[in-house]
């Protein structure tokens, strides 16, 4: 059986909308290659410069594109029997080469350090700071997301610390600290819907924060590649209202305190926030 191009195409196309079926919802091809849902007031930040980049790259690719195919139709064989053979190497050539090179370089790169450079000053490395900023250790591992909230007592890595595996939970509109290390490889903290990722590395801690504007559950992943099992590091970042938040806490608060075994050095995977 003889199975054309389109209809392997169209194939893939509907095997990508059955596997992507979750619950009863079935999302369509264009929602599959489209950015997740923003839910943080700074990722359209993110969001212009990939579109600033997109667009600007399609013009400047699509100016090649006239040209090349222009000029091989207007210099064919058939108007032009006699080749022409040129160095290129004339002031005009020259001119059209640099003017080119410099509209690239300006309009892509020098554009995109400027505003990425100012967002990361202004925004992604502004670190909050307050008492209204919600606090979280996070510990990469082999493959897995150990999340850790202080408890009660402020304090990291005491007895009523609450921990949660793979599971970010988040009251929406706060802003959230997060400060991370790895128990062994490299790993990223990934937040897709907060457009926003870092690196987990050994031996070091890194930092970033992020803000809800939306309830509900969005993706955690790991956005390095860390081993065999690397797609298992899907963890779930849950956005709940201040209230539902507040009975969240005070339920894992008790449960933390009754259960957590304070003779276990293994479950103190914490440090002291802002250690070094
Ligand atoms: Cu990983």
């Amino acid at each position: 059986m003889n199975i054309s191009f389109s209809e392997r195409l169209f194939g893939l196309i509907a095997e990508v909308e059955t596997i992507s079926t979750s619950g009863n919802r079935v999302f369509t091809f264009w929602e599959r290659i489209s950015p997740p849902e923003d839910i943080s007031t700074s990722g359209h930040l993110i969001e212009w410069l990939f579109n600033y980049t997109t667009y600007v790259n399609l013009f400047w690719f699509a100016l090649v594109c006239i040209g090349l195919f222009g000029f091989s139709y207007l210099y064919s064989q058939k108007r032009h029997k006699i080749a022409l053979y040129t160095h290129g190497n004339e002031k005009k050539h020259l001119l059209i080469t640099a003017f080119i090179g410099l509209g690239v370089f300006l309009s892509v790169d020098m554009v995109i350090t400027k505003i990425s450079t100012r967002d990361m000053k202004e925004v992604f490395w502004n670190f909050p700071e307050g008492d209204d900023v919600l606090k979280v250790q996070v510990l990469a591992q082999q493959w897995a997301w150990n999340i850790r909230y202080a408890g009660k007592d402020g304090e990291f890595n005491t007895a009523d610390d609450v921990v949660q595996l793979n599971n970010l939970v988040v009251p929406v509109g706060r802003k959230v600290m997060i400060q991370m290390t790895s128990k062994d490889v490299i790993h990223s903290f990934y937040l897709p819907n907060a457009r926003i990722k870092a690196d987990a590395i050994p031996g070091r801690y890194a930092k970033l924060w992020f803000d809800t504007t939306k309830t509900g559950n969005y993706e955690i992943a790991c956005a390095e590649m860390c081993g065999t099992h690397h797609y298992l590091m899907k963890g779930q970042l849950t956005v709940l209202s201040q209230e539902d938040y507040d009975r969240w806490l005070q339920e894992s608060q008790e449960l933390a305190i009754a259960t957590n075994d304070t003779e276990d050095m293994d479950l103190r995977w914490g440090w002291k926030w802002g250690s070094r």
